[in-house]
């Protein structure tokens, strides 16, 4: 059976239930997933040689790590050409484009002009974090909550000028552009006060948040806990969730950023009441780590269920946020975007207003009934149409033309 057979089998099935195959395509052809540039170069950057710092961490040692902005950017090419549909990418601070030596609190809109002329090339947006890490000022584990006020006002000025960044991007892309902020801000061991960092950052905060700027979407984001940083965060969630509301600032919800058994996609419903805009970094997390390679599991088939049965995605940004140096780093990513969007089109692919009745009308044994037989429905043969209209490699194709991207590189880069 051709891939066009197999969507017209699909489409059978799905009609029996009421859903309309080709409405959910166009429905995901309209979610753009934010492409975190640091999987192609274990979170590196291009600003100075210091080591990753801030409890987050890249392990293995896979060859082909992309070394120059120019590799970065092929690389992030050879992503899109495997993946259907527009995205977008997901920059940091130390991804600037400059022979300057400038200091990360002067960083500025010319510095990030190569990349706007590359994502309008693209025909893609921008997204943009602040680099609080991996850098001499933040040595001490503290950067906006910090209580020196040298170290504090140097990372407030470092975020100014990161929003005016964002700004730039979304107004020259026409495009607003997410702005997220996490600090790796905290203490290994107890602390005696658990409020004095948190009253540094809240003024950090009320500093950097004053000005209101253009085509900018400002996002926190919390963490449980760091490596280095495991009795106590200064951001956990329930100070940016209190801050974000407070402020009608936006909230980032990390996947891996949780204890083990909270959900995020049962948070999402709840955040939503209250927060204008929510970004997701969708990772997963395996024991210490939060940034594993996202994968097909319940987790994050809860996270799209919730954004599509909810009607969340107009109010929520998607971005990925994982770092695998013990894989081709290509495949890493496909992998996580193809996964992020087959749960998306499985979400889109349910019967929504028949399953709403169902619950309205407390019918538990028929909702169970449909929403565990839905689980087998043939998504994956949809996925492989959408693929094949949209001139992507379908189904485990992708691997050989990563193969042979890969082929390319032995000898041009070590
Ligand atoms: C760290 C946070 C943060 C980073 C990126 C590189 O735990 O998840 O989002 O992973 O900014
Ligand atoms: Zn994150």
């Amino acid at each position: 059976m051709t891939t066009h057979e197999n969507y017209l089998l699909a489409k059978s099935i799905y009609h029996k239930y009421g859903v309309d195959v080709d409405q959910a395509i166009e429905q995901l052809r309209h979610i753009p997933i934010s492409i975190q540039c640091w999987q192609g170069d274990d979170v590196k950057g291009f600003y100075s040689e210091a080591a990753l710092s801030g409890g987050i961490s890249v392990t293995g040692n896979y060859p082909y790590r992309a070394r120059t902005i120019a590799e970065l950017r092929n690389d992030l090419e050879q992503v899109f050409k495997l993946v259907p549909f527009k995205h977008r990418v997901n920059l940091h601070a130390i991804y600037l484009d400059t022979k300057e030596k400038i200091g990360l609190d002067e960083i500025e809109p010319k510095h990030f002009e190569t990349w706007v002329n590359w994502a309008i090339k693209q025909g893609i947006g921008l997204d943009f974090n602040p680099t609080l890490f991996s850098h001499p000022m933040s040595s001490s584990g503290f950067t906006l909550s910090s209580q020196n006020e040298h170290i504090r006002q140097f990372w407030v000025r470092h975020v100014k000028q990161s929003r005016k960044i964002a700004s730039y991007f979304g107004e020259a892309l026409n495009n607003p552009a997410v702005c997220n902020l996490w600090i790796p801000d905290g203490y290994k061991d107890t602390p005696y006060s658990r409020l004095s960092p948190r009253v540094q950052l809240q003024k950090s905060l009320d500093d950097i948040y004053e000005q209101s700027l253009p085509s900018i979407k400002d996002t926190l984001e919390s963490k449980l806990f760091g490596i280095g940083a495991e009795s106590y965060t200064t951001g956990s969630h329930e100070f940016y969730m209190g801050y974000a509301v407070k402020h009608q600032l936006g909230l980032c919800l990390d996947t891996g950023h949780f204890h083990p058994t909270e959900q995020v996609g049962d948070k999402l419903s709840a955040i939503g009441l209250f927060v204008n805009h929510m970004l997701l970094h969708v990772s997963r997390p395996v024991r210490w780590d939060s940034d594993h390679v996202v994968s097909l599991n319940d987790d994050l088939q809860g996270v799209a269920e919730a954004l599509v049965r909810d009607d969340l995605l107009k109010q929520t940004s998607i971005g990925l946020d994982y770092f695998d140096a013990s894989i081709n780093r290509i495949a890493a990513w496909v992998i996580g975007i193809r996964n992020s969007q087959k749960a998306l089109l499985k979400a889109l692919l349910e019967p929504k207003e028949l399953l709403k009745k169902i619950e309205q009308e407390q019918n538990y044994t028929v909702r169970l009934a449909y929403l565990e037989e839905l689980k087998a429905l043939p998504f994956g043969l949809v996925y492989d149409y959408i693929c094949e209209i949209e001139h992507k490699p379908v189904g485990i194709e992708f691997l050989k033309e990563i193969e042979s991207y890969e082929a390319n590189m032995k000898g041009k880069r070590p």
